[in-house]
């Protein structure tokens, strides 16, 4: 199968705004090389290569000191792609990966020692086969004892069968892309305020990632998910995250140019204060403490 979306830019911008000394790319990829690190073979897409350098050099353009690398679907539960650019990284990543049920004990405490910090629960239909909601508990269990949280990827319309799920999970969670609500909806929908609702329990934290994946209005400035990123970081300050979403896997309407996502981020979190604790302060916390 060859690659059946767009590659990543080829010419990032350099943005206008400068991140503060110590900012963390918290939501990004490393694809392949395929030669060496094959995807998955129950993939529902297949990406371009996106190499551990290349994602380095762009987190250096775009003034960002470290990157949480996360393990996206194409490469399933196999993580070594994501060990080897988290061994690479001299400690300035680290790592959210994807393991299953018959996981070892030696193997999770691998995956520690190279970085990683968290597992991803993924329930976007068009992305994974569905796992049962036991297999995830008994994963939380084990991993809970490691100190690592648990990202969960989810759209907006399935919050409310989840939420007694995601209520019972026993460690912080973290929530890819808002919980991907429907922008054109507006804020005060009840679908955006039932994710507001769920982020008042202070385990839940969100990332304000990916207005090129949720724009109607689209780039460069993506105007329509402002509110919504916004709105997060303003009333949540201390659990939010911000990510590129590199290499942007799967995107098929356009390709984002990096330098015009990381100008969004003043726009979302308008003051130095805001920024620091999402840039800096909030990733640090849950990934390098
Ligand atoms: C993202 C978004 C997507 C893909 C994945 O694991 C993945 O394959 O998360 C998507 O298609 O929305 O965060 O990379």
């Amino acid at each position: 199968m060859d690659a059946d979306y767009l590659p990543f830019h080829p010419n990032p911008s350099k943005p206008a705004y400068s991140p503060p000394p110590g900012a963390v790319d918290a939501h990004c990829h490393v694809f392949g090389p395929a030669e060496r690190f094959p995807y998955a073979p129950e993939r529902k897409y297949t990406p371009c290569d996106a190499p551990k350098e290349t994602l380095f050099a762009l987190r250096d353009f775009l003034g960002f000191e470290r990157n949480v690398i996360v393990q996206a679907t194409c490469h399933g539960k196999d993580n070594r792609a994501l060990v080897d650019a988290l061994k690479a990284s001299n400690g300035l990543a680290r790592g959210v990966a994807s393991v299953g049920p018959s996981v070892t004990e030696a193997q999770l405490q691998e995956l520690h020692e190279a970085g990683v910090r968290g597992v991803r629960f993924n329930f976007v239909k068009r992305l994974v086969d569905a796992t049962p909601k036991e297999v995830f508990l008994g994963i939380a269990d084990r991993i809970a004892t490691l100190g690592w949280h648990i990202v969960v990827y989810f759209e907006a319309q399935d919050l409310e069968g989840l939420i007694p799920f995601l209520k019972q999970l026993p460690t912080t969670v973290v929530i890819d892309h808002m919980g991907r609500p429907g922008v054109a909806k507006g804020v005060e929908h009840p679908d955006f305020q039932r994710f507001i609702a769920l982020m008042e329990d202070p385990k839940f934290w969100s990332k304000v990632s990916c207005p090129e994946r949720l724009s109607v209005s689209g780039p460069p400035t993506y105007d329509d998910v402002v509110p919504f990123a916004r709105t997060l970081v303003e009333r949540f300050p201390d659990r939010v995250l911000w990510g590129t979403d590199w290499p942007h896997p799967n995107m098929k309407s356009h390709m984002p140019d990096d330098g015009e996502l990381t100008d969004v981020i003043p726009r979302i979190a308008p003051t130095p204060a805001l920024q620091t604790a999402l840039l800096v302060d909030n990733p640090m916390r849950l990934y390098w403490s």
